[in-house]
Parts: structure tokens; C-alpha cells; sequence
């Protein structure tokens, strides 16, 4: 078996996580226990040295980054239609993969690592705030998305097919019930949700993980 991925329960690895799992192919998952610190340890700084999961490794290299390994299976695994495959509708999956990963995750970032954006112990508080009401914005912006895609009559947010987007966005909307964002504020976006869970592949990542859809509070 060539295939590792390092992910941590929970965490945004769980897209590749959940994009391995519906490939078939026979993967190790590796967890990586970040509330232990162990993304700051040696051996795993070899592989990432920037110090985050998802790396996966395929045939002894390592890549990080989502979009890198979203990319990257999307084309190991045509069949499995991750993305659409060209022109315009490629380029946005591309564009809503891009913002999730670029915008939206590092406006959670926020609310799990306020002490990355401030060493001032007494701002964390407010800086969890703001970033809370951004982060709800934003799963309403998604839930937009949702939207648009059921009126097009598509059954995905990727494409044809379950991808990055979807198990995205269930990433997403589990991290906000961290934080208090009832899932039901966002109806259609919870329904889709329920909806890839049922997938057995995504429902097998949720287990490996030990996660369920509703979160424990932060
Ligand atoms: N831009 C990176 C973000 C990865 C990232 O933020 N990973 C988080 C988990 S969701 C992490 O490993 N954090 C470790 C830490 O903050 O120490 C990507 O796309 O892979």
C-alpha cells in the first residue's frame, strides 16, 4: 500500500479523509493527535514542516494542503468524478473550493487558536466573538450555494458527484456546532449535510474519526 494520510478527528482533513474512503483504494489513515501537539513533533515536522494536517503520502512524497491533495486525488481517481473535469464549471468548484479553504477555514481558525492572533489573553474572548459571527455568515453564504445547486437540479456542491465541496461544507457546519451555531439556523445546509453523512463512505470516515455531526461545545 503506498496511500498514508495524517489526519486529525475533526479536523479539515477530514476532506481527503472522506475523499479517500469513496476512491476505494486502499489507504493507511494515520491520526495525528493535535490537542497532544504532536503536528510540532519531529517526525511529523519531515513530512509537514509547516506543521498541519491533512499531508498525504503516495508513493514516499508528501503533499499538503487541500487544495494541493484535493487536486491531486481528483486526478488519481477520475472516476470517482471529485471535480468536474474542465471549462467553466471546473473552474467554479475550483473558485467555491478556493474560498472555503481560504476564507472560511481561517475564519475558524479564529475560534480555535485566538492565541494566534493575539497574545493578549483578554482580547481572545472578542476576537472568538467576531470570528463566530463571521463564521455563521459564512455557513449562510454555503447555505446559498446549497441553494443554488438544488435549483440547477444537481444533487452535489462538487459537481456530479460527492467531493471537497460537500465534505467541506459538512466540516464546517460540524465546526460550528462547536461554537454554537445550531445546525437548524441553516436548514437547507443541514438537510445537505444529513444527506453526505448517508453516504457510507463518508459515514465510515465519521466513524474512523469518532465524530458525530454535532459537535461537543468548545
Ligand atoms: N491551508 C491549510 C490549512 C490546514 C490547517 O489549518 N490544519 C489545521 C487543522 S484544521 C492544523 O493542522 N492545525 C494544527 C495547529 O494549529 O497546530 C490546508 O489547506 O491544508
Amino acid at each position: 500500500m503506498s496511500l498514508t494520510l495524517y489526519y486529525g478527528p475533526g479536523a479539515c482533513s477530514f476532506v481527503p479523509h472522506a475523499m479517500l474512503e469513496a476512491s476505494g483504494a486502499e489507504f493507511e489513515p494515520l491520526m495525528v493527535k493535535l490537542h497532544k501537539g504532536e503536528q510540532r513533533e519531529q517526525a511529523f515536522q519531515t513530512l509537514n514542516p509547516r506543521g498541519q494536517v491533512p499531508v498525504l503520502v503516495d508513493a514516499n512524497q508528501a503533499i499538503s494542503q487541500i487544495m494541493a491533495i484535493c487536486l491531486y486525488l481528483d486526478e488519481k481517481f477520475p472516476k470517482c468524478e471529485f471535480l468536474p473535469a474542465k471549462g467553466i464549471a471546473r473552474a467554479h468548484a475550483l473558485q467555491n473550493l478556493a474560498w472555503m479553504n481560504n476564507t472560511v477555514h481561517p475564519t475558524f481558525t479564529h475560534v480555535f487558536r485566538p492565541a494566534y492572533f493575539s497574545d493578549d489573553e483578554s482580547a481572545h474572548e472578542g476576537i472568538r466573538a467576531v470570528a463566530i459571527r463571521n463564521f455563521r455568515a459564512r455557513l449562510a453564504d454555503i447555505q446559498n450555494m446549497v441553494q443554488q445547486m438544488q435549483q440547477e437540479g444537481q444533487q452535489w456542491l462538487s459537481g456530479a458527484k460527492f467531493g471537497p465541496l460537500d465534505a467541506y461544507a459538512l466540516t464546517f457546519v460540524r465546526w460550528g456546532t462547536m461554537a454554537g451555531i445550531t445546525p437548524q439556523e441553516h436548514p437547507l445546509l443541514w438537510e445537505h449535510v444529513q444527506h453526505i453523512a448517508q453516504l457510507p463512505a463518508v459515514a465510515r470516515t465519521l466513524e474512523r474519526e469518532r465524530i458525530e455531526l454535532v459537535a461537543k461545545a468548545l
